[in-house]
This record gives C-alpha cells, structure tokens and sequence, in this order.
C-alpha cells in the first residue's frame, strides 16, 4: 500500500490485524507478487517504522525457487519452533516463504497450528466459469496472482498437514470498496484516503468498474470470525499444472485429503462493520502511516 498504481488491500489488511485484541501478530513476511521483492520489503518496513509496529518485517522470497536461505524463511522457522502448534499463518500473496521455511526445515508445516489463505480460482463459482485468461471482471480478465506465482510452493501449502483454509479470487470479489466506503472512513488521514481513491479510479479504469476489492481481508476477518462465513471441505485435486493457472480443482474422490474453502460471506453488514470498528482502533493507538 502506499507504492503508486499498485494493490492496497494488504496495506489495508495489517491496518485491520492491528486493530484486533486477539490477534498478536509475531511479524510479517514479505514476497514478490505487488511488487519486486525489494519494493515490497522497503514498503512494508516503512510503514512499521511510521507505525511504531514492535514485531520484525522479513525480507523474503524474491523469485520463484530461489535460494530458502532468507530472512523471512528462518523467522517462520524459528517461530514454529519457538511456539510449536500455537501459530497461525495468513498469507496474502505467493507462498515462497512457506516453501523456502520447509526446506529449511522439513517438520515445519508439522509445528504450524493451521494456515489461511488468500489465493486460487474455482473453476466454477456459481453460475460463472472460468475462462483459461482466468476471471471476467467489467470488460478485463484477471489472472490469478498468488498461487499461479510460485505453484511449486502452492501444492506444498494446500497438501500440508495442518488444516488450511483458502479464501479464492471469485469469492473475495464478495467484498468491493468504493468511493463512499473510503468517505465515511474519517479515521483515516486524509493522504491515505486520497491513496485509497487513487486506487478506485486505477482499478476502475483498468476494469470498467466503480470499485476495487478487499481481496486479502477475507482471510483476515475469518482468522477471528469464522463464523461470517460459509466454507465447505474441498477434498483437493488440482495438479501442479492446474495451480499454474491458480486453479483450485474438486477431487472427485471423496476421500481425497481436503482443505476448506471460503465460499460466501454470510452477512456482509457484520464483516465491513467489523472491519470499521478494527481499523478505527488502530487509527485510535497507532501513530499513521505517512505515505
Ligand atoms: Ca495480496
């Protein structure tokens, strides 16, 4: 958040973990994916020196299958070790770190008490299916960017032996902000609304849309409210070649392993409520982010 013509809405998701009592975040890996790994890290590491933010920002992958001796691998590491089947992992962007973390370490996944995450495509959703350009949004097809970035990394993730629950694409564009949203949102100082306006516009445009979408907050708000949501168990057959694309594919064997799947938010008034009450205490006990 905050780097021009790029995604805000994992700025928007650490400004929400921040404002909620039950969560203590341990620290924050960075990746690829928004952006290059060295403008994400820098991005990332400004803002929690802005902020004040007490716990670390690792510098993680950079491409897909580099070296897993990073900072961001043996923080995961050493925290799994440290606190061993305590831990929640949410991941908002491509999984590299938990890949390079399990090379590392090959227990890791073991010692992790259950992972949520944003990412993939169902290949169909409802009534609409999946073109291979990936999801039709205005008049633009989206790829999928979080698995389809490192499906190495991905296939690892969702066959892991800790419970992970996956919140795909179509389902998070159950969560539009606009305009109005970023109006009413007078916590916030005015340069970060105007940042958020800038993206209604940008993505707008790029899609012939009134709004953009709060993609990694779904994972977010479920890591404390499951119950605003319906997810089903999804025993998981997608290959290696089906996550190239993001594709998140039903096994047809029942007694597949499975992971759970984030399919709808229940009541949408209670989710952007939520979120409003979280964002507004941290606006209330942090310094803000400058920009
Ligand atoms: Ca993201």
């Amino acid at each position: 958040m905050g780097i021009p013509l790029k995604e805000v809405d994992d700025g928007l998701t650490l400004l929400y973990l921040l404002g909620v009592d039950e969560i203590k975040i341990l620290g924050v890996t960075t990746t690829f994916g928004n952006g290059t790994i060295d403008q994400t890290y820098r991005q990332t590491h400004k803002l929690a020196q802005q902020m004040n933010l007490e716990f670390p920002i690792l510098q993680g992958e950079g491409q897909r299958g580099q070296n897993p001796d990073t900072p961001a691998a043996h923080f995961l590491v050493n925290s799994v070790n440290q606190y061993p089947h305590q831990l929640s992992i949410l991941t908002t962007g491509p999984v590299g770190n938990l890949h390079a973390a399990n090379q590392l370490d090959p227990d890791f996944y073991y010692k992790v008490k259950r992972i949520v995450a944003m990412g993939g495509y169902l290949r169909s959703h409802g009534a609409q299916s999946i073109s291979p350009k990936g999801i039709k949004l205005g008049y633009r097809y989206l790829h999928e960017l979080n698995f389809s970035a490192n499906p190495e990394a991905a296939i690892e993730m969702l066959h892991a032996p800790c419970p992970v629950t996956v919140f795909p694409g179509q389902v998070c564009l159950q969560a539009a902000f606009r305009r109005k949203n970023i109006k009413e949102a007078l916590w916030w100082p005015q340069k970060l609304r105007r940042i958020l306006t800038h993206w209604v516009i940008i993505f707008g445009l790029y899609c012939g849309v009134p709004e953009f979408y709060l993609w990694d907050l779904l994972p977010a708000v479920y890591l404390t409210n499951p119950n605003l949501f319906e997810t089903i168990a999804f025993p998981l057959g997608s290959t290696m070649q089906d996550l190239k694309d993001g594709l998140l594919i039903k096994n047809p064997d029942p007694k597949a392993p499975f992971i759970q799947v984030g399919m709808s938010i229940c009541n949408p008034t209670d989710f952007y409520s939520n979120l409003s009450a979280a964002w507004q205490r941290t606006a209330k006990n942090f310094p803000p982010p400058q920009f």
